[in-house]
């Protein structure tokens, strides 16, 4: 499917929109091979909040005309960029991600809110691509429990029981694809049996109308629009790649977004 009109109509119908062609598959090679460069030298960047306050290439693949274009469809013309990271499950290991809904446990106010998988290699259904049950952000929040599981990615080990499996639709996407879902929409993905990495570039937008309700000093970099509201101070993207500045800083908000997710 083409970044076009019926991602609007397919989001808000089904809560998800799956695949989207983004950027080349050449571009989402060259952003691995860049993102793998760094990983060399610094060790995996799996998980690490803010990222685009570290890695140039990381913000301007968030920020770029795409990207934004399809985001814009989805929540208008005003957008902020609240969190951006890499998920990324290592070859033929158990790494996996349960039943959950994103908004969960992000203490925000309300839920204009999308987030961005772009896959930098394939996801496939035997790499642990998304799995999506259509239509389950229409019946809002539902009760989490958190199960300890080293295995599982997310934070808290949050999980929804008794999803009904047959209903859920798989999200295979080549590199330089994305998808974007709703953060009422249930979803998982299951371990990588395959011998490459899948990883993805997954990037939270919200609108400036939204407020941080546990995190006061909570940051966001507006993209697009304007911002009538000014509930966040401003990110600082990063204008290089690992500067010890930006490392730091990285790494202070990178702590305050997992106290906001321990705090919800
Ligand atoms: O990367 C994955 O497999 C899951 C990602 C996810 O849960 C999300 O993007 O909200």
């Amino acid at each position: 499917m083409d970044a076009g009109s019926s991602i609007s109509q397919r989001y808000q119908n089904d809560g998800y929109v799956s695949p989207v062609q983004l950027i080349s598959d050449d571009e989402a090679k060259s952003h691995r091979a860049k993102l793998e460069e760094v990983e060399r030298e610094y060790g995996s960047l799996h998980y690490r909040s803010k990222i685009h306050t570290l890695l140039s290439f990381a913000a301007d693949l968030a920020t770029s005309k795409p990207v934004l274009d399809a985001v814009e469809q989805i929540l208008g013309p005003d957008i902020l960029l609240y969190d951006c990271t890499y998920i990324t499950k290592e070859p033929q290991t158990d790494s996996h991600v349960s039943w959950h809904q994103d908004l969960t446990y992000w203490g925000l106010s309300g839920d204009e809110q999308v987030t961005l998988w772009l896959a930098l290699s394939p996801a496939t259904e035997i790499s642990g691509c998304m799995r999506m049950i259509p239509e389950s952000h229409k019946q809002g929040k539902v009760e989490h429990i958190e199960i300890k599981d080293e295995n599982n990615v997310l934070f808290r080990g949050q999980n929804v029981t008794g999803v009904d499996e047959s209903r859920a639709l798989m999200c295979p996407l080549e590199p330089g694809q994305a998808s974007f879902h709703h953060g009422w929409t249930l979803h998982a993905s299951m371990p990588n049996r395959s011998n490459d990495r899948r990883i993805g570039f997954n990037v939270q937008y919200i609108t400036p109308s939204m407020k941080q309700t546990i995190n006061p000093n909570a940051s966001a970099l507006m993209v697009r629009g304007n911002d009538r509201f000014n509930h966040y101070k401003t990110d600082i993207p990063a204008s290089g790649v690992m500067e010890k500045e930006a490392v730091e800083y990285q790494a202070k908000l990178d702590k305050a977004t997992k106290e906001t997710w321990t705090n919800a």
